[in-house]
């Protein structure tokens, strides 16, 4: 009895197995990188897309897969693509940030992007990680639970209906490069957007654009996943839908305890699963994002509002139900949301919170000015600067002749530097508006933090003042965290520490640092290689607002970075910078001579020590 009982159990075993081994395959796309004509807005743009499509194609595996995606390059600009929430275990030279892990793709080359997908399932996706490419550049990547011979897709809430991907994007009527390089060559925040959008399409508040407008027909009474994605560039946003509440289920790829809403907010790089039920009465609903400014000043000009419609089948009404979305302004109703997220602890893919901490560190996000270099000594920028962004008032600026990756792999010197402080370099009253100009400027560099295989890192990162408070979505690369707390004002270790939730907090790659408040996060560090941790605003990160983990190999073979791919895109033409002699320091933590009106500073930066001193 008992060994027919075990050799059934066996059996199962064996079936199972075979099952799990079965499921793991490889899947293979190739993503066509090449311009394209678009109308929105009454106007014609030429826009930079992939396989002729914006927003670009959805990528869907099963955890377990590999991914196999070759680029091709057929667009005038340099490229690479993020494949962003994605772990990358000991496949970094595949993470796809442009400088931080390869050189760029040059326009007629291609690189083969070639990772595995383990431990981790749900909305993720991917997009381009050069200039601003990803406006145009980008689609969802799904990864659905691996195939369970017992149920087809074992998702840790009611199986929805059906499944549908919402990104919201964001549309210039110009080459958004150019958009980009004017702002930066000014020293100002680059032109505002013309349009937002709803899956490619602007919604009837834009002119001539009636028609241009995401539907999705639904059937009454069923309850569908959607998977939403903010690739929006520079807003974080409210979503709703007309007279309905979702059900949030999971964040990052994450799942969730689930939390009802009428409102959802995400911030660029997040993704939310939510769960939306068609029972209201047979007819048609919009479905509406606007921005979350969370700077208080900003002035939005024009309409800011994308609409979608979805209608129920059987639907007459041609007056779609009007949503009611928050104040521009409202950080408390998206402070309630980011903060009412708990992580489904002991789910799929569960981590629980690593207890021992191994490195602690205190990280300022902030504005900065820059000294103004121009003839005249004025700049449009502020404070007649130009505008400048740090972490710890050092200013990330990415090299531009080897990937620091490369650096890493083969030990070249003199790419980046390994000195980013764990705390500021000086203590203020972080979040009063502050304009005190010893700690207004911020050096430039490519600093890095070093860390050893496997150590668990605790960050509070604190949102400074300077120029202006704003809501800091800050994305690492390679790793989850947990979001352990958040608050406003500065951070006070005695009483917010008291505040974390070490149980179930929600598990993120992205977390929004309220505006003029803190978050704390914690990760293991268990993945060897360049990891860029930067603000997922597209007018901040090349100004600055970054900085970049190096993570040492561990002690076993598993635990080393393997070798490149054959493929991995060069920097230079003709040239093997590797063979070349090494660059001489592109890295200085001394700031050169400025001025400003009839005064001149001179500022250094030494051993955590600012000297501001008046030069005669
Ligand atoms: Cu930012």
């Amino acid at each position: 009895m008992a060994k027919s009982l075990s050799s059934f159990l066996l059996a199962c075993t064996i079936v199972l197995l075979a099952s799990l081994l079965a499921s793991a395959t490889i899947v293979e796309h190739s993503l066509y990188i090449k311009n394209l004509t678009v109308n929105h807005l009454c106007h014609d743009q030429v826009i930079v897309a992939a396989n002729g499509s914006f927003p670009g194609p959805t990528i869907s595996v099963h955890e377990g897969d590999t991914l196999v995606v070759h680029v091709v390059n057929h667009s005038p600009y340099n490229i690479s693509i993020h494949w962003h929430g994605i772990f990358q275990l000991l496949s970094g030279w595949a993470d796809g940030a442009e400088y931080a892990t390869q050189c760029p793709i040059r326009p007629g080359h291609s690189y083969t992007y070639r990772f595995n997908i383990i431990g981790q399932e749900g909305t993720l996706w991917w997009h381009a990680h050069s200039s601003w490419l990803r406006a145009t550049v980008h689609g969802a990547l799904i990864i659905y639970p691996r195939p369970n011979p017992l149920k087809r897709l074992p998702y840790p809430f009611p199986t929805p209906y059906e499944e549908v991907p919402i990104i919201l994007g964001e549309w210039w009527n110009a080459n958004v490069i150019d958009v980009l390089n004017e702002g930066l060559a000014i020293g100002i925040t680059p032109n505002l957007s013309d349009a937002l959008n709803i899956n490619g399409q602007v919604g009837d508040l834009y002119k001539c654009s009636n028609h241009d407008m995401y539907r999705l027909k639904v059937v009454p009474g069923k309850t569908y996943l959607l998977r939403i994605i903010n690739a929006v560039l520079n807003h974080q946003m409210f979503f709703n839908i007309a007279k309905h509440t979702v059900t949030v289920v999971a964040v990052d790829a994450s799942y969730t305890n689930r939390y009802v809403t009428d409102i959802v907010v995400i911030a660029p790089g997040q993704t939310v699963d939510v769960l939306f039920t068609s029972n209201q009465p047979i007819g048609s609903y919009y479905m509406a994002a606007q921005p979350y400014y969370s700077v208080p000043r900003v002035i939005p000009f024009g309409n800011r509002t994308t609409r979608g419609i979805i209608v129920y089948e059987g639907s007459t009404s041609s007056t779609p139900m009007k949503t009611a979305l928050p104040s521009y302004y409202d950080d408390s109703a998206a402070f309630k949301f980011y903060n009412s997220l708990t992580g489904l602890a002991d789910g799929p893919h569960w981590v629980p919170v690593p207890l021992h901490v191994d490195k602690y560190m205190f990280i300022t996000v902030g504005l900065n000015n820059e000294p103004c270099k121009s003839k005249t000594g004025k700049c449009p920028g502020p404070l007649g600067g130009k505008v400048s962004a740090s972490m710890n008032n050092h200013s990330f600026v990415l090299p531009n002749t080897l990937s620091m990756l490369q650096a890493f792999y083969y030990g070249v010197s003199g790419i980046y530097t390994t000195d980013f402080p764990d705390y500021p370099p000086f203590k203020f009253d972080y979040t009063n508006l502050s304009l005190n100009e010893s700690f207004m400027f911020a050096p430039k560099g490519t600093y890095v933090k070093k860390l050893n295989y496997n150590d668990v890192v605790e960050i509070v990162f604190q949102n400074t003042a300077m120029i202006e408070t704003e809501s800091h979505p800050i994305h690492l690369h390679g790793f989850n965290f947990h979001v352990l707390a958040q608050g406003f004002g500065n951070y006070n270790a005695r009483e917010d520490r008291t505040k974390f939730n070490i149980v179930n907090p929600q598990i993120r790659n992205t977390v929004a640092v309220p505006s003029g408040g803190w978050a704390v996060i914690r990760f293991q560090a268990n993945n060897p290689g360049i990891w860029l941790m930067h603000c997922h605003v597209d007018r901040h990160m090349p100004v600055g607002l970054a900085t970049a983990f190096e993570v040492k190999n561990g002690p076993t073979p598993s635990s080393i970075l393997p070798p490149p791919p054959e493929d991995l895109p060069k920097c230079f033409e003709s040239d093997d910078i590797l063979n070349s002699p090494v660059p001489s320091q592109p890295n200085s933590l001394s700031y050169p001579n400025f001025s400003r009106g009839r005064r001149s500073y001179y500022m250094e930066l030494n051993v955590g020590r600012i000297a501001h001193r008046e030069k005669k």
